[in-house]
């Protein structure tokens, strides 16, 4: 075994370096492209190289490795492991097959102590050698890394001169396991018990066992990715629901050619089952590594941002939150339904940018104990990550205490609080500069919005939203168009940031109906003014020639 270290003198490692990172700044944690972008000769390597650069604690420190299972994954955490001894890392904790969910890397991170992990997946994205392939950095405290930091990889990758690596390694991934790479000791472990032990921790796991076994049917869709074994083993072998339960639950290189993303369009076959079906009374699939949920009940679809609500509202049914919240967060684009049971419950909410790492300050300082989005992730301060099967296992807990349905929760709940109409329209692969040109057009008009009706209500305010996070009072600007109307309607515009073809618009439309109104319409009829109100004034047909939405959720 001996050490490489790759030089800028090497032609073809020049190449890699000067032409791959200038098209695009690390996302949110870390760096998404198509697997072909990948895996060219030193791409992979030398953004890793970046990563050991910058990140603190490298040397010496203990580090976590794993990922969703997609094409590429196996290899990436060879080389990894390779760079790792090279760079003087004292251990790194990886997986059996390198299977580890985002939920189950960060709370490893934290129990082991680890300066951070890295975890290979582009989440939702498609995956196999036509799909995609991502690399993701959290920092010890379990969270994505901050801006700061990728900001500082980003920089690094501009003027590397190139990597160090050992050679070769002898480390198999089959089964648990203990092993050297030079001095580094690699440990290879089962990646799941962990997860599932923080579970029972949280969870009455005997109280949702007699829940299920009272002739409650569930189907769960692991959508072939990551959430297969950790959910095969907590909902059929230890909660005691029916086997096969769990659909689509081997973890495939290329997700079986689906699209890993929990909603009504990628999970349309769960969401047939559950809306059009009468044998299962809840259905839940989750994310390619696993930290998005989506909660459905027997002819009823939950909405993300009511599931925040809803789980607010009812946390003390959980032993782990039975003291009541701290308080909770949502990002901005995600509906106010949580807003409005918080300041029942008299606790603080704060409004963040997209992004989870944005909640990162608020769990670390106690502020809040849950947080979510409108993009089918919540969690809560026992992890620092989204968590797709901990979203399930609380929806499970609600209902075994409350004996009752899906629907009649939420019926419950609007009857309370009111309901939040809400809608996401997902316009995708659209050519970026046509995105940008109407993103830009759309902010240049604002100004002259307000004071004036917009479908038929007055607008109170316009603007590009601005965060000032209260800990550590840094400033993000520019994290999505807001129009927003006398009577708490609004509509939102963003890009996506995690799209690796062309552009994605997202237009987010929100409206709100007292507990007196009319709370059991079509949420596209009750929001039909404001859809044909935002494609007429951000000209979104005409400029993408679009005539409807890719993804309505
Ligand atoms: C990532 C972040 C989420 C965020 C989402 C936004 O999700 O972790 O916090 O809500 O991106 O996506 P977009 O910019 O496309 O709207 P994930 O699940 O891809 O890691």
């Amino acid at each position: 075994m001996s050490l490489k270290e790759f030089s800028s003198q090497d032609s073809q490692l020049r190449i890699s370096l000067t032409s791959s990172f200038t098209d695009q700044k690390p996302g949110t944690s870390g760096l998404r492209k198509s697997t072909k972008h990948f895996f060219q000769p030193h791409y992979l390597e030398s953004f890793v190289e970046a990563i050991f650069q910058t990140l603190s604690g490298v040397e010496g420190g203990i580090l976590v490795l794993g990922g969703d299972g997609r094409f590429g994954n196996t290899q990436a955490i060879d080389v990894i492991l390779r760079m790792a001894a090279a760079h003087g890392v004292k251990k790194v904790i990886t997986t059996v097959n390198g299977i580890l969910s985002t939920p189950a890397a960060s709370h490893l991170i934290r129990i082991k102590k680890a300066v951070g992990g890295i975890i290979l997946s582009a989440s939702h994205n498609s995956g196999g050698p036509e799909g995609d392939f991502g690399v993701k950095l959290n920092g010890p405290n379990g969270g994505p890394a901050a801006e700061s930091l990728t900001d500082e990889i980003f920089e690094c990758t501009q003027t590397l001169g190139g990597y160090k690596i050992f050679k070769d390694s002898q480390i198999s991934l089959d089964e648990p396991g203990k092993y050297f790479i030079g001095s580094m000791s690699v440990e290879v472990i089962d990646g799941i018990e962990d997860y599932i032990d923080l579970m029972q921790n949280i969870f009455d796991f005997d109280k949702i066992s007699s829940f299920l076994k009272n002739d409650f049917l569930i189907a769960f869709d692991a959508l072939n990715a990551v959430t297969g074994p950790y959910a095969k083993k907590i909902l059929e072998d230890i909660l005691g629901a029916n086997s096969g339960t769990v659909r689509n639950g081997k973890p495939l290189e290329d997700f079986g050619g689906c699209h890993p993303d929990p909603n009504l369009t990628y999970a349309k076959d769960l969401a047939d089952l559950l809306l059009y079906g009468n044998q299962y009374s809840f259905g839940a699939a989750c994310d390619g590594d696993g930290d998005r949920n989506m909660i459905l009940g027997r002819n009823c679809f939950v909405n993300p941002s009511d599931s925040l609500a809803i789980l607010t509202a009812n946390a003390t049914c959980v032993p782990a939150y039975s003291d009541g919240l701290l308080g909770v967060a949502r990002s901005m684009p995600t509906s106010s339904a949580v807003d409005v049971v918080a300041k029942e419950l008299g606790i603080a909410c704060f409004e963040t940018p997209t992004g989870w790492k944005f909640f990162g300050n608020l769990l670390d300082s106690g502020e809040i104990t849950l947080c979510g989005e409108e993009s089918f992730g919540t969690g809560s301060n026992h992890v620092r990550e989204k968590d797709g099967l901990w979203a399930v296992l609380f929806w499970l807990q609600i209902l075994a205490n409350k004996q009752c349905s899906v629907k009649d929760l939420m019926h419950q709940h609007w009857n309370q609080f009111g309901r939040h109409y809400y809608s996401r329209h997902d316009y995708e692969s659209i050519s970026s500069d046509i995105a940008h040109d109407l993103f830009n057009s759309v902010e240049s008009k604002l100004t002259s919005l307000v004071g004036h009706p917009f479908a038929g209500i007055n607008v109170v305010k316009a603007d590009n939203f601005t965060y000032k996070d209260p800990v550590d009072n840094s400033v993000t600007l520019r994290q999505g168009l807001r129009i927003l109307l006398e009577d708490g309607s609004r509509v939102v515009l963003r890009l996506s940031g995690t799209g690796t073809k062309g552009a994605t618009l997202r237009i987010y439309l929100e409206s709100y109906v007292s507990s007196n109104g009319n709370l059991i319409q079509d949420p596209q009829v009750a929001l039909s003014k404001l859809i044909r109100s935002i494609d007429s004034f951000a000209e979104v047909t005409k400029r993408t020639g679009m005539l409807e939405p890719t993804v309505i959720t």
